[in-house]
């Protein structure tokens, strides 16, 4: 239930989604947790489940049990599970289809600001795509639905079939740098933006945490909507602790009344 100063904090933040001429909206694991997808660091979360240490370019290269390990995690982790977008992803899509929204910047490797309707070209995602599974030798990426059913789920490893080459999922691991191009665009939009509103972040994994003070001190306004507090809660304009479905739906609703008293 949100309650009267949450209310107030939201109607805010509608109006400043109706003064702002650049909005962005940056995504973490929180946003996709009401979708049943667990976030890293919430208890139960996967960190809780699996070690860090096993999740690094280096091992995964140098050691083929960590493979295994790793592959293992991807097909229990219920990150690769059909989920669903949930209020808040369609709440950030239909900004997008109002003319709201410039652009979204995630950490997501779950697909959902897609599946919920943000247009391929105005998302960007920092770590890749659990979806996709590139060879790491003739670089070829393959649909990840196609790898599951041609080698089972429960099989070993399974190898690039055009060149039998090691086959990674197509998101970075730790020690991996960020895909060049999409950091350089979604820090374009960081800067420029005049409104940035982080959903289910813990802005703890850098350097996609960097983005929001990047908007900050390029004067945009912040505003902060996540369960528990943040590093940049001192430096948001607006910050919101409560459920991302919840409180991004009545954004939304309040974003349309009052485009609608505009009329
Ligand atoms: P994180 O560090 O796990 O933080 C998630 C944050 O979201 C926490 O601060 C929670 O309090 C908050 N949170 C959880 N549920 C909600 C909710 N319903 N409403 C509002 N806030 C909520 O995750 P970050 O995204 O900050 O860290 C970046 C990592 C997580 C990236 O490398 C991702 O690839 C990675 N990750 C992604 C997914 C996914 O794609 N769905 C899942 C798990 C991890």
């Amino acid at each position: 239930m949100i309650e009267g100063i949450t209310k107030e904090k939201i109607g805010r933040v509608a109006a400043m989604i109706r003064e702002a001429k650049h909005v962005v909206v940056f995504t973490g694991a929180g946003v996709s947790t009401e979708s049943g997808i667990p976030d890293f660091r919430s208890p139960g979360g996967l960190w809780t489940k699996f070690d860090p240490e096993d999740f690094t370019i280096d091992k995964f290269l140098s050691n083929p049990e960590t493979r295994r390990k790793q592959w293992r995690f991807l097909l229990s982790s219920d990150l690769l599970k059909d989920a669903d977008p949930n209020a808040a992803h369609k709440a950030i899509a239909e900004l997008e289809a109002l003319g709201r929204l410039d652009c979204v910047i995630t950490q997501n490797i779950d697909n959902l600001h897609r599946k919920a309707g943000n247009h391929s070209n105005k998302v960007y995602e920092l770590h890749g795509n659990m979806h996709w599974i590139r060879c790491l030798k003739c670089s070829n990426r393959y649909p990840l639905e196609e790898i599951l059913r041609e080698s089972g789920v429960s099989s070993e490893v399974p190898s690039c079939r055009h060149c039998g080459g090691i086959l990674k999922p197509d998101v970075i691991f730790f020690g991996e740098s960020l895909p060049e191009e999409t950091l350089q665009d979604a820090t374009r939009h960081a800067n420029r933006c005049d409104l940035m509103i982080v959903v289910g972040s813990s802005l703890a994994v850098y350097p996609a945490a960097y983005l929001p003070f990047y908007a900050k001190q390029s004067g945009a306004r912040l505003v902060i909507i996540n369960l528990t507090p943040t590093p940049a809660d001192r430096t948001a304009d607006v910050v919101i602790h409560a459920a991302a479905g919840e409180v991004m739906g009545q954004i939304l609703a309040e974003v349309k009344a009052r485009l609608s008293e505009c009329v």
